[in-house]
């Protein structure tokens, strides 16, 4: 037995020990999809300087040749996020039909109503109406661009806020994102949806419009059914508990996305799992939890869950730095599918604090790495994809494009 061999019969005893089936866990996590950001790949930086690469994408659809290289050797994320204007493109239908030659599907489209002068007080909850009806049309294009790319996810946020108390009135401001977000949802076809994001500072500093996970669902629930929440892991304040907030929208029905990030200290979009891989197996916990849910509604919203990536990759080389993100989720995904369900439920009915906790704890703690090799293995995937990109040579072979690519403008 070779020691890949040693490793997963050792896993495959811990489960059979433990109750789990592990072919079942190999089943649900070869058909897990993340979505990676065309911005992901871009250059990105602080405020305070924005460092150039070489080899960076110049456009739309080198964005996506680099996707596809992440998606060729991870097997898991067939389809890209766009950003407008950041990838603008003369011919929308020619960048789905280069997707689709690459392996992939173009994914969520994202708008943007934080780059232009106008909206330096606001875009749709600014105070002139021809700002608002701007940022409306602007999301009203993005929709269109949704119908050309074949897309079914409008993914928002809206950066409106104020610096200082007094500037603006706050209820008015709640009135306009409720209109904005109104047309903007009756514009879209029946089998598209509208995920909205929430964060709780910066641009503004003061109030944003669109705070927290409550004002985004209160959004939701107003729109319909079409609408949901899209939880970044970024944009919460310390300490905040964001696998409750995930099991509070599952059971809702309004948990419709992620935008998988670490963070430190506020909005870092450091590379996911990097800082707090605990917190991503419990918000995993909850969602797998959610997927066996004998309540329909809450099994299906968990089903249908958007897995995307959003993170700035400012001083890490992007693509390597995109498939260890990859990596990282899907190790936590593979241990939340090694959850002992009947065992926990057991320890909770007889309110065994420290047991129950074990149980989470213990499952956190194994090394499922063997897992990732079997389902690697099985798709004739490589075992090691960041050893493997690290010696295709592609970094130099991009390096012709040269420094001074497309990224944040
Ligand atoms: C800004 O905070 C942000 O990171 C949001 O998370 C958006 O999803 C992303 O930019 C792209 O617009
Ligand atoms: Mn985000
Ligand atoms: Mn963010």
């Amino acid at each position: 037995m070779n020691r890949m061999d040693q490793a997963y019969a050792l896993l495959e005893a811990e489960c059979r020990d433990r109750g789990v089936d592990l072919d079942a866990a190999a089943r649900r996590l070869t058909e897990l999809e993340i979505e990676t950001p065309s911005w992901g790949y871009g250059d990105s930086g602080t405020r305070f300087k924005v460092f150039k690469q070489a080899g960076v994408p110049r456009n739309a659809f080198e964005k996506i040749d680099d996707a596809a290289v992440v998606h060729r050797l991870t097997g898991a994320c067939p389809s890209v996020a766009i950003h407008i204007p950041w990838d603008k493109v003369d011919d929308y239908r020619a960048l789905a039909q280069h997707a689709g030659d690459c392996g992939l599907r173009i994914g969520a489209v994202n708008p943007n109503l934080f780059q232009d002068d106008e909206y330096m007080l606001g875009s749709i909850t600014n105070v002139k109406p021809e700002i608002r009806r701007k940022a409306i049309q602007h999301m009203l294009e993005c929709v269109d661009i949704m119908r050309e790319v074949g897309s079914t996810v409008l993914s928002l946020w809206v950066p409106d806020g104020t610096n200082y108390p007094g500037q603006a009135d706050i209820r008015r401001r709640k009135r306009w994102l409720e209109e904005a977000l109104r047309e903007v949802y009756d514009a879209l076809d029946p089998d598209m949806r509208l995920l909205i994001e929430y964060k709780f500072f910066e641009p503004a500093f003061y109030h944003t419009d669109l705070a927290d996970w409550g004002m985004a669902y209160l959004a939701a629930e107003k729109l319909g059914p079409q609408a949901q929440v899209l939880v970044d892991t970024g944009h919460h304040a310390q300490g905040t508990n964001v696998e409750h907030i995930v099991a509070v929208l599952l059971d809702e029905g309004r948990l419709g996305g992620f935008h998988f990030n670490s963070r430190k200290y506020a909005d870092d979009d450091l590379i996911v799992g990097a800082i707090h891989p605990y917190e991503l197996f419990l918000i995993f916990a909850e969602i797998v939890g959610a997927e066996r849910s004998g309540d329909q509604r809450v099994a299906q919203t968990a089903r249908a869950i958007a897995y995307m990536i959003d993170q700035s990759h400012n001083i890490e080389p992007k693509i390597p730095a995109m498939i260890r993100s990859v990596c990282n989720i899907q190790t936590q995904f593979a241990k939340a599918l090694l959850i002992p369900w009947n065992l926990l439920r057991e320890r909770q009915e007889q309110n065994d604090v420290l047991g129950a906790e074990a149980v989470l704890r213990e499952t956190f703690e194994l090394d499922v790495r063997p897992l990732l090799w079997r389902i690697r293995e099985e798709r004739g995937l490589p075992v090691d994809p960041m050893k493997v990109f690290a010696e295709s040579g592609y970094m130099g072979a991009i390096s012709s494009r040269g420094i001074g690519g497309s990224g944040w403008s």
